[in-house]
């Protein structure tokens, strides 16, 4: 796998192609981020863009991981004491997941984000970006019906982040893309350059095929969940033979597969009695997705397989959490 494939593949979107393909042909040492919001609790869609970094990190790249304090005190998740500690849980699970230690630096927003040269180009972002515009990058993101003027804030303050952290290479989930729209046209504004953005796609809800994976309405999977509790939730996952050729259902068993499992694993074994047939051994996504289409793989040895893989992929962080607190 060249760099270029290994640094893009399973997106869903790169801005764009060209910078980016600028930025493969010598990656070592340049510098990509990623800002989580410290709420709550981690879901598989932050791992999900884990993933991503350390495709990234293979490739010989620097990983900064944003520990957005700010955003998420703007954003109403809670006291600036109960988000820092957040933080720091999250990054004692992310280093849990598989993020090399050494080549990737944690940050929290706090840290830069109120110095002085900071306020004053924000508050020169604020003189050139209209209300309406701010607002929209924020739809995705902002929590609560009523947008609040923090929620105007947030997305400049996320697009200067990508300037004062010195980042070659930004990433974030499908979610974040209007914010980086908004960042690559308005950090030039305040005299800036505007840098190249990978999107990871937004995994569906287990349940019903539609709505994503982090809302809080339909079933989910969190990085807390026990073995039983995956088990569970995989196995009423909406599974049909194959995706839905109009794209508008999801197909979050094939999409767990394929973002979360193909990548991290070498091989996945689908265990099966001999009378069935005996064990699947797929070493590709494509492979497992023709085998379900074709009624090789039932539905249930699918799940059986998924939710054993998840399994271990979490289990990591699980363990690090129990350590922290003191289980
Ligand atoms: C991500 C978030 C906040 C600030 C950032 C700054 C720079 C890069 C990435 C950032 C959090 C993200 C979320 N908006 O919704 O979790």
């Amino acid at each position: 796998m060249d760099a270029y494939e290994r640094i893009t593949r399973n997106t869903a979107e790169v801005v764009t192609e060209e910078e980016v393909r600028e930025l493969a042909e010598d990656p070592e040492g340049e510098r990509v981020y990623v800002g989580y919001e410290p709420s709550g609790v981690l879901h598989l869609g932050h791992l999900l863009t884990a993933n991503k970094l350390m495709d990234l990190q293979d490739a010989g790249m620097e990983v900064v991981v944003l520990l957005a304090d700010v955003h998420a005190y703007l954003n109403d998740k809670g006291s600036f004491e109960e988000i820092r500690a957040t933080a720091d849980q999250m990054k004692e699970q992310f280093l849990a997941y598989g993020l090399d230690e050494d080549q990737t630096e944690f940050v929290l927003g706090s840290s830069f984000q109120l110095d002085e040269d900071y306020e004053l180009d924000l508050h020169a972002m604020q003189v050139e970006t209209s209300l309406k515009r701010a607002q929209r990058a924020m739809a995705e993101i902002q929590s609560g019906e009523t947008p609040k003027v923090s929620h105007v804030v947030y997305p400049l303050m996320q697009a200067l982040d990508i300037e004062y952290l010195d980042l070659d290479l930004a990433i974030g989930g499908m979610d974040q893309r209007k914010v980086h729209m908004l960042a690559r046209e308005e950090l030039p504004s305040v005299g800036y350059e505007k840098r190249p953005v990978l999107h990871t796609p937004i995994i569906g809800d287990l349940g019903s095929g539609e709505g994503k994976m982090s809302s809080s309405e339909g079933v989910t999977i969190s990085m807390e969940d026990s073995t039983e509790d995956l088990e569970e939730k995989v196995n009423q996952a909406f599974c049909p033979p194959t995706r839905d050729p109009e794209g508008e259902k999801v197909h979050p068993v094939l999409e767990l597969f394929q973002y979360h499992v193909f990548p991290r694993f070498e091989e996945v074994v689908v265990e099966r009695p001999d009378e069935y047939g005996g064990d699947l051994v797929y070493e590709a996504y494509e492979a497992l997705a023709a085998d379900l289409e074709s009624g090789e793989l039932h539905p249930a040895d699918a799940k059986g397989a998924l939710a054993s893989a998840l399994d271990e992929l979490i289990e990591p962080g699980r363990e690090r959490l129990r350590e922290i607190r003191g289980e």
